[in-house]
């Protein structure tokens, strides 16, 4: 099957469907072997400046993430944010935005590669909807998938309330556990979202990406695996409609 036929072929009505009632769909198989290794490569020649003599890329993540924090979250902000292997990823997405979203214009509202090691939550999200991060932006999807090794539940992958979708945008509180941990903003009524909602753990191999919806709850947990967790994020926004610039403000820019 070529490629534009196996793509067809998994954006069939019925992942449209699943997609509409959970919020979130997993599809397996879907990324290029070309595409993930290019950003493997070029993830080990960021690592492989820093690593130390028989280090692999998921100890030198946990070292510098534990010892050297100013030079990881520098790895974090200049490159794996910015990070052009990101591209053919991104590329491979984009027929599943076409589908669900429409659309003639996309652009790209932040996708990075994110690090989870071992026991670390100083780099793990609580609840959270990626909506109330810039509610400017116009609709939006959201995507999830394992680098190297399979995102299961023991190395702390994403879990999402499915179907938590359907509550729209919720008000939240802004949570942050320490002054260089993540920020969550995290939904009020929490528990109550628990109750109603079934939480259900990304678990994937390699070439398996998750699509989720803006409003869609979900957090990371903790690492127990003893290996750090390197994860790819796509995040697509159709802009056919602009969004309101903050920085434009009576006819002057800022
Ligand atoms: O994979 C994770 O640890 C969390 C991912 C997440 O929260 C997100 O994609 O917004």
């Amino acid at each position: 099957m070529n490629i534009s036929a196996k793509i067809d072929a998994a954006l069939d009505d019925e992942f449209v469907a699943a997609f509409e009632r959970d919020g979130y769909v997993v599809l397996r198989n879907f990324l290029s072997e070309p595409a993930l290794d290019a950003m493997r490569q070029s993830l080990k020649s960021i690592f492989e400046v820093y690593a130390e003599e028989d280090e692999q890329i998921f100890d030198t993540v946990e070292r510098l993430a534990t010892k050297e924090k100013e030079l990881f979250y520098r790895i974090y902000k200049f490159i794996a944010k910015s990070f052009l292997s990101l591209y053919p990823v991104r590329l491979e997405c984009l027929p599943v935005v076409e589908k669900l979203l429409g659309g003639k214009v996309h652009i790209d509202i932040g996708s990075a590669v994110i690090f989870a090691p071992p026991e670390n939550t100083r780099l793990t999200w609580g609840w959270h909807q990626e909506t109330t991060y810039d509610p400017d932006m116009p609709e939006a999807l959201h995507f999830s998938f394992p680098i190297f090794e399979p995102a299961r539940v023991e190395n702390g992958s994403m879990s999402v309330l499915l179907g938590s979708h359907k509550l729209g945008t919720l008000p939240y509180d802004k949570i942050k556990l320490a002054d260089d941990a993540a920020t969550s903003l995290v939904p009020r009524n929490m528990e109550q979202w628990c109750q109603d909602y079934e939480e259900v753990p990304f678990v994937a191999d390699p070439g398996d990406i998750a699509v989720f919806h803006n409003d869609l709850i979900h957090r990371s947990n903790t690492n127990l695996s003893g290996r750090s967790r390197i994860t790819g994020l796509v995040r697509i926004a159709r802009i056919d409609e602009l969004p309101k610039a903050a920085s434009w403000i009576d006819g002057k820019v800022y």
